[in-house]
């Protein structure tokens, strides 16, 4: 099947006949603005885990367009199921990016409150999302809601069984639902082509639903796809699979070294197709914007950055204790004791300072 495009990477802007797509200025300039405060963020994570300010973080960098074209997709009423790397996407549902570090920080469980925005907390287990999305999207439609879920997965989860499973409740019971795949090139050091001999948008066929390929470094072409594959779940027409092709420019998280791996001369070529850089050719091309359009953006930006570094540090350590008390609603004999036994750990602790 052919990938949709709708922004080639020179950024020349044209219509494709099954998936049309009207932008005023102030939309691709709101489109720009998008990506390039989630970059921007993202950028000031990793700096904070090379600084020790977080446990760890896991780049979105170059999924830009696929997470904010899809995500600006959604209705207010829909809800959205994500992985670990979402970062656009929760920007685009109106999560604060602060609260996206409290979990890489170690100091909360999540950070944010799911019904606030309907967005799922982060999941780092790979595949129960999207089971998790099914079961959301047809209580949906037996409550009568008129609204669908956008759930989240990558080339490696596409592997695991939970996957194949939610396509099956999906599609038998034409539940409101959306699978999209970043399909980034790389489940941390194995290669798509580890995963799967037939590409991954060819999957729903077998399961009686449509695929569809975008350009995942694309933004309009994703949110052209996920528009009208939410109004198709919406509609009670059952779910749709699509498969975005984009790559993971940075690590798979801070902890990874990719150069182990694969080799540089990959990244230069997919730096050709960089999301931004398109977007912003075809601002410029059509005099959708000036100079000081991208100058107060990147104060903006700025501004965003140096927010996040100071929430960041102000962020509360959590009481230790904490950690024992919601395993069981009860309380449990086994966990008492081990809570027993880690306070009087910590009391062998001397308080440093004056006394
Ligand atoms: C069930 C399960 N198995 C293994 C892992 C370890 N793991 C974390 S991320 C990852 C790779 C995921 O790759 P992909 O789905 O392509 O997502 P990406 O990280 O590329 O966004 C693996 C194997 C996990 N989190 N969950
Ligand atoms: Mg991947």
């Amino acid at each position: 099947m052919e990938l949709v495009q709708l922004l080639t990477p020179e950024g020349e802007r044209f219509e494709h006949p099954d998936h049309p797509l009207e932008t005023t200025p102030e939309e691709l300039r709101g489109l720009y603005r998008d990506m390039l405060l989630t970059r921007r963020f993202d950028a000031e994570a990793v700096t904070l885990q090379r600084q020790g300010e977080l446990g760890l973080w896991a780049s979105l960098l170059g999924q830009e367009a696929a997470q904010i074209g899809s995500g600006r997709a959604t209705c207010p009423d829909d809800y959205v199921f994500p992985c670990y790397r979402e970062h656009g996407v929760a920007w685009t549902r109106g999560v604060d990016p602060l609260n996206l570090l409290g979990m890489y920080r170690g100091v909360n469980h999540g950070g944010w409150d799911p019904d606030a925005n309907n967005f799922h907390l982060y999941t780092i287990v790979i595949g129960p999302p999207l089971l998790h999305a099914v079961g959301y999207a047809m209580g949906m439609a037996r409550e009568g809601a008129d609204s669908a879920v956008l759930a989240y997965f990558g080339d490696g989860a596409s592997s695991q069984g939970d996957v194949a499973e939610a396509f099956t409740f999906a599609t038998v019971n034409a539940a409101p639902v959306v699978f999209f795949c970043q399909n980034n090139q790389w489940a941390i050091s194995t290669p798509t082509s580890h995963q799967t001999r037939a590409p991954i948008h060819r999957r729903s066929a077998g399961w009686g639903f449509p695929g569809i390929h975008v350009d995942g470094n694309d933004v309009l072409a994703c949110l052209a796809v996920t528009r009208s594959a939410l109004e198709r779940a919406r509609r009670g027409e059952g779910p749709t699979l699509i498969e975005a092709h984009t790559y993971r420019m940075g690590p798979h998280a801070t902890s990874d070294e990719p150069r182990r791996y694969r080799d540089d001369s990959e990244r230069q070529t997919w730096e050709a197709k960089d999301p931004l850089l398109r977007l912003r050719a075809h601002l410029e091309k059509h005099g959708h914007t000036d100079a000081a359009y991208f100058e107060d953006l990147a104060q903006e930006a700025e501004q965003l950055a140096l927010r996040v570094r100071e929430g960041v540090r102000a962020m509360p350590d959590p009481d230790p204790a904490a950690m024992f008390r919601h395993v069981y609603v009860d309380e449990h004999a086994q966990v008492s004791e081990e809570q027993r036994e880690y306070e009087a750990f910590q009391a062998t602790f001397v308080q440093e300072g004056p006394q």
